[in-house]
């Protein structure tokens, strides 16, 4: 019995050992998404920014066929690189110093000019990026994750007659239309916005400047003016 029992027990033991070193990574896996997320940054989520709206919609289910009818341009941004998604909150450059225009060449302004090589080039593509319909003044909210404050946020709102379907978005079709000052560490930024009598679709085009470092963020964000 014993020789049959010691083998037994041991290979419960290492079962049980295996289940626990499995928990303790799942578990470890876990803090360091969580960490990760702590850490992370910030997009603007409403209008939602590109890769924002894309991972708020499909990102639980990016593998669905259907989002190539659904959504086309949220498909082919997940085809590119699924990354873009999953860092929603990273799309940012350092060392800027202000040169905002310097830094993004025209048809870039949605990937930050390819900032992380092509992780986000997919959201320069014209298409019919999924737009949300918002009144001609409206409250742009940037969530920051990571309560790094903002020296300033600027938005931009395409001029009329740009075409975001056709057309990789440029500085020249770009108007600024809301400037701010500083804002203390917090979780979301807000600023009013008034897109004169704009109609139809646009671009929103929001630069966060972070507080923390030389740290500088790009959105667009698809909507509709009513
Ligand atoms: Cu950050």
């Amino acid at each position: 019995m014993a020789l049959i029992s010691v083998p037994a027990n041991r290979s419960l033991f290492g079962k049980a050992f295996a289940t626990l070193a499995v928990v303790a990574g799942l578990l470890a896996s876990m803090m360091m998404v969580t960490t990760g997320v702590a850490q992370a940054h910030g997009s603007t989520v409403d209008p939602p920014s590109r890769n924002y709206g894309c991972w708020q919609r499909w990102g639980s289910d990016f593998q669905n066929p259907t989002m190539a009818q659904q959504d086309p341009m949220c498909w082919q941004a997940w085809q590119a690189d699924t990354t873009a998604m999953w860092n929603w909150n990273g799309l940012y450059r350092e060392g800027v110093a202000g040169n905002h225009q310097g830094a993004i060449p025209n048809g870039q302004l949605c990937s930050g000019g390819r900032t992380g090589g092509t992780r986000y080039a997919a959201l320069d593509n014209p298409g019919q990026w999924k737009a949300v319909t918002k009144p001609r003044q409206f409250t742009l909210d940037i969530w920051d994750q990571a309560r790094h404050g903002a020296d300033y946020l600027r938005v931009y709102v395409s001029r009329q007659g740009y075409d975001a379907t056709t057309t990789p978005l440029g500085w020249n079709h770009l108007e600024l239309v809301a400037t701010t000052g500083r804002y203390a560490p917090s979780d979301h930024y807000r600023v009013a916005v008034n897109a004169g009598s704009r109609t139809g679709r646009h671009v929103v085009y929001a630069i966060w400047q972070a507080s923390h470092s030389d740290q500088s963020y790009y959105f667009c964000s698809d909507v509709i003016f009513q």
